[in-house]
């Protein structure tokens, strides 16, 4: 556990020193607790796409906890920012609530999964480290390729089939992505895999078609398992900002979304994306992508990513990783 939360930390080290380490940076050359040192908060925090209405929300928060507590000592001002990140992120049935599993929430067999997102977001990365994590369970998985539109996104996603150890299934480009899918679910249930993981396409001639092809991607899902897709995932892409909030209302319209996976949160200075995502959208963020390699996916654990993200102190880390070694005997 605690390896995961050093391993975390790591990755997410430039993203936090282009967000909470601006902050922290602030408070330090401000020196004291006064509303030029607010102003500059909220600066950082628009900056890093927190959003308008959750900068606001965070700084009245602030201010108000800095009144009541009368606290003038400015270094105590980012434990308190982060009390009040954390209250923002964690609404009040999760902070009992037992921390989200997306690997464990498997609950049909087989149990299919719908990728969707514009293109070059990460759907195909995110896909091949999904199937990764999911032959580690031991479980069989089948990635389809219903990204027909370019014969390059086909050969991608079957380097990373290849990679994870999944099976892949795929047509000739431009084939009909809906067809394939259709295959794909079939023979899954024929031959008794349990995770299917469908990529499809980001783009298309028009908005229109692309969304139309979404559904009926869906249809031919359901003509074989009525209540599948079990998930219908969005991936986003942490980089791009505000862009990501109106990707995800776009796509909400054409197929009914189960969640979000947030790639590319490493070394991002938009990290304040994650409090703009949970005030805007009505969805979960299930996984982050911190990296490019196979293993660089995460559960969304709001804890583990609040403690991750402010962790300040290089002391710290060096005391945790001997915590770490006693905790291998
Ligand atoms: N740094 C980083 N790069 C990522 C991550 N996920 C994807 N990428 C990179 O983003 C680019 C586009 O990814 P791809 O999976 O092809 O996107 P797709 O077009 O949505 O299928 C590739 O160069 C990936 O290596 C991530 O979590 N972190
Ligand atoms: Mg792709």
């Amino acid at each position: 556990m605690l390896s995961i939360m050093r391993n975390l930390r790591q990755k997410l080290a430039k993203t936090r020193s282009g967000f909470i380490g601006r902050i922290a940076e602030a408070i330090r050359l401000r020196g004291k607790v006064d509303e030029e040192l607010m102003d500059q908060i909220e600066e950082i925090l628009l900056r890093a796409d927190t959003g308008v209405h959750m900068s606001e929300v965070i700084i009245q928060r602030l201010t108000e906890r800095i009144r009541v507590d009368r606290i003038e000592d400015a270094g105590v001002v980012q434990d308190v920012l982060q009390e009040i990140m954390q209250d923002i992120l964690l609404s009040d049935e999760e902070e009992d609530a037992e921390e989200p599993d997306f690997f464990a929430e498997v609950n049909a067999k087989p149990y299919v999964v719908v990728f969707v997102g514009v293109n070059g977001v990460g759907k195909t990365t995110s896909i091949g480290k999904i199937a990764h994590r999911f032959k580690e369970m031991g479980k069989s998985v089948l990635i389809v390729a219903a990204d027909t539109f370019r014969a390059a996104a086909i050969e991608q996603l079957e380097i990373w089939a290849q990679r994870s150890g999944a099976a892949f299934i795929k047509s000739a480009a431009n084939a009909d992505p809906a067809a394939v899918v259709y295959d794909g679910v079939n023979s899954a249930m024929a031959r008794g895999v349990d995770i299917v993981l469908i990529d499809t396409a980001g783009r298309q001639h028009t908005k229109d078609r692309l969304m139309q092809e979404l559904t009926k991607i869906e249809r031919s899902i359901q003509k074989l398992i009525p209540d599948a897709p079990h998930q219908t995932l969005l991936v986003l892409d942490a980089t791009t900002g505000q862009n990501a909030i109106s990707q995800a209302s776009h796509f909400d319209q054409a197929i009914k979304l189960s969640g979000l996976i947030l790639s590319k949160y490493d070394g991002t200075s938009k990290g304040g994306i994650i409090f703009n995502l949970r005030h805007t959208l009505q969805l979960p963020l299930k996984l982050i992508g911190v990296g490019e390699s196979i293993n660089d996916l995460e559960n969304f654990r709001i804890k583990d990513f609040v403690a991750a993200f402010f962790s300040k102190d290089p002391s710290e880390e060096n005391h945790e990783a001997e915590l770490d070694e006693t905790d291998l005997e």
